[in-house]
């Protein structure tokens, strides 16, 4: 006997679709999207280059024996749905960005010299589609919601979450009521097209405006309770810890910041002596963008970029400005938007140890060429 060598052990890789490396860049079980992959594209981001965040692999679920569980003591009439039966609900769209806490991590180390722990995102860990599916604030009506129920917890399906030897269980965050019963949607459809497996299939919660731990994937059972409810992701992550915040942390995070980006590549090549069109995208989750401006001398002085679109008020503004570079060489590129409330990006962002929220303008590098 003997010779036969053993089957190869091949752990499934933790996403699903393709990741080519023209539209993505990998980190460990999570993928991000590089920015040029944006250039010329409309006001939505296809589905084949979305950015996936994933604490651990993409679950392959089967539609015949999916339920969505809605029990709690929120609940006067708890009751499991079908796929049928939510896609037989009223049906509503919204386009939104769904973007991680962490995205721009990693500036926390190259721009400000004290590095986060954590997926070092640069600035593709966002992506705006068109969601489609049924209001949970609809699905909780039909459970029979209490006046007196305080929160929402909706759990993935995803293998459960280890993280340093300690099993954390399902990903799971609870949402107060309030936002439950608001904008929150609970989509089957991404961009036209059935939720794709990595992004949630068959359905995933939409918390537009929120940080992206809030829009649970593959969801299959929500808890809705007269009393608070919590799980890690609402206490040991996802908030504020460091300097600047309170000794247990801040609260829990919950809407995104102001951020722009270059859809140019990272490192950028472009020849010197010519206009270039730079175009770019800039995003808030507390209110509409209403200026972009963008420098080339590190922020010494500040242009008007012009910008697109500006009716999207949960996604993104598209922008573009002109530039000339005169000489060969090394060369920093910013961008810095401003929205209706008045919230911008400062050229140093206050630090934080779970590397959260960066809001601080980014240093682009582009190298231009004679
Ligand atoms: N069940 C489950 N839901 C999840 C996650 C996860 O790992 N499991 N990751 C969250 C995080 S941190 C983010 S940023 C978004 C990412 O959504 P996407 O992968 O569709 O881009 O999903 C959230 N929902
Ligand atoms: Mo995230």
């Amino acid at each position: 006997m003997g010779d036969i060598p053993p089957l190869a052990q091949s752990t499934p890789f933790p996403i699903i679709k393709p990741l080519p490396p023209d539209l993505f860049a990998v980190h460990g079980a999570s993928a991000e999207m590089r920015w040029e992959a944006m250039r010329g594209q409309g006001h939505l981001v296809p589905n084949d280059r979305f950015f996936v965040r994933n604490h651990t692999a993409t679950p392959l679920i089967d539609l015949t024996t999916w339920r969505l569980r809605l029990h709690g003591s929120g609940l006067r009439s708890p009751r499991d749905l079908t796929y049928a039966d939510l896609l037989a609900l009223p049906a509503t769209t919204v386009d939104c960005a769904i973007e991680c806490a962490g995205n721009g991590r990693s500036f926390f180390g190259t721009q400000q010299g004290r590095p986060a722990a954590g997926t070092p995102w640069r600035l593709g860990g966002i992506g705006v589609a068109r969601w489609r599916g049924v209001r949970l604030s609809a699905v909780l009506a039909l459970a029979g919601l209490r006046g007196d129920a305080v929160d929402v917890l909706p759990s993935g399906l995803d293998p459960e979450y280890v993280d340093g030897g300690v099993n954390l269980g399902h990903v799971r965050r609870p949402l107060p009521v309030a936002k439950a019963l608001g904008d929150v949607l609970l989509a089957y459809e991404m961009n036209g097209e059935p939720l794709p497996p990595d992004h949630g299939f068959p359905v995933r919660v939409v918390v537009p405006g929120w940080t992206g731990i809030a829009s649970v994937k593959w969801v299959g059972d929500i808890e809705v309770s007269t009393t608070p409810l919590s799980s890690p992701w609402s206490t040991g992550m996802y908030r504020m810890f460091g300097p600047g915040s309170p000794p247990g942390g801040g609260p829990p995070l919950t809407t995104q910041v102001v951020k722009s980006a270059f859809e140019l590549p990272w490192e950028a090549v472009l020849p010197a002596g010519r206009a270039h069109l730079l175009s770019g995208r800039s995003w808030s989750g507390t209110g509409r963008v209403t200026r972009v401006e963008v420098s080339d001398d590190r922020g010494a002085s500040w242009r008007p970029a012009r910008v697109r679109d500006t009716g999207h008020s949960a996604a993104w503004v598209l922008w573009d400005a002109e530039w000339t570079p005169a000489r060969p060489g090394p060369h920093t590129l910013m961008a810095r938007a401003t929205d209706e409330t008045g919230a911008g990006q400062p050229l140093r962002t206050a630090y934080n140890t779970m590397g959260y929220l960066f809001d601080a303008i980014v240093e682009h590098p582009v190298t231009v060429v004679s």
